[in-house]
């Protein structure tokens, strides 16, 4: 299964130029690598398994990291710069202000980051430990092999100090295989990407985070809080139309990788905030009946003008509930950052003896 997402590097060159596109679960099989593969403690479907279970059922759905091939993950940034879009920056100021003060506490010999991407963000950790005279490594954890390998290479050469030791899989497939290390260890998940679990998924992968930790390690973890509707509305409907292009795109992942014959102008991108379960539910809406092949699954389907596929569930957390979320993982409760408008949330929490 890890094979199926591997890039090798000069796949890669292309497929940062431009020049091909990859979605995750189409990756070729790569040959050496700076990355240590992490074996799933659970089975992991791939696209194929994915869309037959999401997408032949109703309701319909899509898994969202089908989102992220090189067109999704550019989409991404792109929405991180709306002026709408306020939990990146928001959560930067944080770690910008915080950081210094987290490494002083902590004094991490490792950092384990989950779904590390370009690891922008963490390298505000990396500047606080030059501040403070301390050095560690880093373990960046992603399912991207690529980006993995260049990110880890860039941060190398910024930060020679530090031990860059990239792990490779699916950090939801389970944390039993992690490498064993000694010292204070800082878990890291950032971005608020906890609210693309279900309540009772977020809930087991705090408890696995818990019960690979030693006594005296910490999680560092960035949520985004519930706030005034039409803020979180705006959020995910910028002016620009760049999160509609970012929804829409999984329909050219999935042609491309399930030689499916979507077209995207027969939907239409839908976001709006559920405040019975306090989440942003996104969808593509079918504006007109209409007839789906996908070759490869040997597959059709009917879809009718009204009908829907949720593609992605994006929770927003109270102060209280995040803190009852890692509280009820047996997580002690350090430091609840947040700014002064409340729109995100930044714990630091440790594993007690
Ligand atoms: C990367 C999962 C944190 O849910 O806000 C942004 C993804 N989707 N706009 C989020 C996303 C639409 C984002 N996460």
């Amino acid at each position: 299964m890890q094979n199926k997402q591997r890039l090798k590097s000069e796949e890669y060159e292309e497929y940062k130029s431009g020049d091909i596109a990859h979605a995750p679960g189409s990756l070729a099989s790569g040959s050496s690598s700076i990355c240590t593969s992490i074996e799933p403690a659970r089975h992991v479907p791939d696209i194929a398994e994915d869309v037959r279970a999401g997408l032949l059922s109703a309701p319909r759905s899509l898994p969202p990291k089908y989102f992220y091939d090189e067109r999704g993950s550019r989409l991404f940034e792109q929405i991180c710069t709306t002026p709408e879009y306020y939990p990146t920056r928001t959560e930067e100021k944080l770690l910008s202000h915080y950081s210094e003060e987290i490494i002083n506490q902590v004094k991490p010999e490792e950092i384990i980051e989950f779904g590390s991407g370009n690891a922008q963000k963490t390298r505000l950790l990396f500047d606080a430990c030059e501040r403070s005279d301390h050095t560690c490594s880093y373990a960046p954890f992603d399912v991207c092999e690529p980006m993995l390998e260049t990110v880890s290479e860039q941060l190398q050469s910024d930060y020679h100090w530090l031990d860059v030791k990239p792990l490779l899989g699916d950090y939801r497939a389970g944390l039993d295989h992690l490498p064993k290390t000694h010292g204070t260890r800082l878990y890291v998940f950032l971005g608020g990407t906890i609210g693309n679990f279900y309540p009772e998924e977020a809930q087991e992968f705090i408890k696995e985070i818990k019960d690979s930790m030693q006594a005296g390690d910490y999680l560092l973890l960035g949520a985004d809080r519930v706030k005034d509707n039409h803020l979180l509305d705006a959020a995910y409907n910028d002016e620009q139309g760049i999160t509609a292009e970012f929804n829409l795109n999984v329909l050219n992942v999935l042609n491309r990788e399930l030689k499916a014959d979507f077209n995207p102008e027969n939907f239409e991108h839908q976001a709006e905030f559920n405040s019975v379960r306090n989440r942003i539910e996104m969808h593509l809406v079918c504006i007109r009946d209409h007839i789906v092949h996908m070759q490869q699954l040997d597959e059709i389907i009917t879809f009718q003008k009204g009908e829907s596929i949720l593609t992605e569930v994006s929770h927003k957390f109270t102060f209280d509930g995040l803190e009852n979320l890692l509280v009820e993982s047996g997580l002690h409760i350090c430091k609840h950052y947040e700014p002064e408008n409340k729109y995100f949330s930044l714990i630091l929490a440790s594993c007690p003896e």
